[in-house]
């Protein structure tokens, strides 16, 4: 739009853009990118202007007026995998990476956008072709038996896949809590300290805290951490009998908090034993206020804290990494499961690998193995997106901003 100027691939230019009547909408860079060396694999201009709305705007319409076309959500990411420029899993590891809570999980998302769990899904896809071809050389010559040795090596070879597909399916329960976070709910009865704990792991004063029962009454959320995995901390309205409709709104809104959360914390106050029992089920027990009675013997499954003081927060911490499972993988791995998607594809093809592996046993059910293993092929393609995936895309480019 700047004119006639020779642009050169790879270069900043400085440039001035023109409505109809030459009048400037803005100035900025221009950056021209010729294919295929380029993110969609087509040739592309990237135009930098102030980033004011209204200029944007301008220039926008500008472009569409001299015969551009809006993208769709994910439109640029669509055609890179059109173009051959990543597969599908890198595909989602762009929003992924866009929509990372935390650092590891930014990491991860990179990790899987420089095609490392692509790779490991395309090789044993590989070994699974290598699998049926043995078989279809050797049905080919149905005359002679099938010799033993073979027979062995096919039947090792399936069981080192279903080996590590059952390894990468291990990392899917954190990994999917690195992008997809989790909910820890704190239940308790009124006064315990629940708001007060909320305070201190989210270390600044969030939620209100006072010594006069029935202080919160909606449910209040922070975001916080641990071991890079994104955590969504609930505080809820004490629960206890009680005449007045807004606590027991509250009170019911933290019942379905905790019966949808992935962890539940249970606050009680070592001052007050009506509050030592739970109403709920709860996954982690506290003792709060234990500063007020430093020698009082508790229930085991307690682990006595102060949210005051800070005292046994690191117990609570360690308790959370353990529910969490943080630690099943190190973050070095070099692919780790973390959508839904991906774990059911990975445990569709898993699952057919151990149906063909059982019919592995006879000659006659070798061709019924090899279809088992043709299903896996399949299932193991999706997540790459190769095959009859129309529905997949439209499903995945629906999460996509606009022009991604
Ligand atoms: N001594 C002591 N007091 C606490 C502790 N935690 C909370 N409190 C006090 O207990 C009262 C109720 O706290 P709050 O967090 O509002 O309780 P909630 O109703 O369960 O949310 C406040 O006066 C807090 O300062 C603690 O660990 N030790
Ligand atoms: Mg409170």
């Amino acid at each position: 739009m700047s004119g006639q100027a020779r642009v050169t691939p790879r270069h900043a230019t400085m440039a001035c853009w023109r409505d109809a009547a030459s009048g400037v909408i803005d100035r900025g860079i221009q950056l021209y990118f010729s294919a295929p060396a380029s993110y969609t694999g087509e040739d592309v201009v990237e135009l930098q202007g102030h980033g004011n709305p209204i200029l944007l705007r301008a220039l926008l319409d500008r472009a569409l007026e001299l015969g551009a076309e809006p993208a769709a959500p994910g439109g640029f990411t669509r055609q890179a995998i059109e173009h051959g420029k990543m597969d599908l899993s890198q595909a989602e590891a762009v929003v992924a990476t866009i929509d990372a809570a935390t650092l590891r999980a930014a990491h991860q998302a990179q990790r899987q956008l420089d095609g490392h769990f692509g790779r490991f899904i395309s090789d044993c896809m590989e070994r699974l072709t290598d699998l049926v071809a043995t078989v279809e050389a050797c049905l080919d010559f149905a005359e002679e038996e099938l010799p033993l040795r073979t027979m062995a090596q096919l039947r090792d070879q399936v069981r080192q896949l279903i080996t590590d597909l059952e390894r990468a399916l291990a990392t899917a329960a954190t990994g999917e809590r690195l992008f997809n976070g989790v909910n820890v709910v704190i239940i308790g009865a009124p006064n315990v300290g629940k708001s007060t704990l909320l305070n201190a792991l989210c270390g600044r004063d969030r939620a209100i805290v006072s010594a006069i029962a029935g202080t919160t009454r909606d449910i209040l959320e922070a975001d916080l951490e641990i071991d890079g995995i994104p955590l969504r901390l609930l505080d809820t309205a004490g629960l206890h009998e009680s005449s007045d409709t807004i606590e027991q709104e509250g009170m019911r809104r933290a019942k379905v908090a905790a019966e949808q959360a992935d962890l539940v914390l249970l606050v009680a106050d070592a001052s007050d034993d009506s509050s030592w029992h739970s109403p709920i089920h709860a996954n982690i027990y506290l003792m709060n206020k234990c500063d007020l009675a430093p020698e009082l013997p508790i229930p085991k499954q307690f682990i006595a804290i102060s949210a005051r003081s800070g005292e046994g927060l690191d117990q609570l911490r360690t308790a959370l990494r353990d529910h969490l499972d943080t630690g099943s993988f190190s973050g070095e791995e070099d692919y780790i499961i973390t959508s839904a998607r991906h774990r059911q594809a990975v445990s569709r093809a898993r699952d057919h690998l151990i149906r063909g592996d059982k019919l592995l046993s006879g000659e006659e059910t070798l061709d019924i193995a090899a279809l088992e293993w043709r299903c896996a092929w399949s299932s193991l393609g999706e997540i790459l997106g190769i095959g009859d995936v129309e529905q997949i895309l439209d499903r995945i480019f629906a999460t996509f901003c606009i022009g991604k």
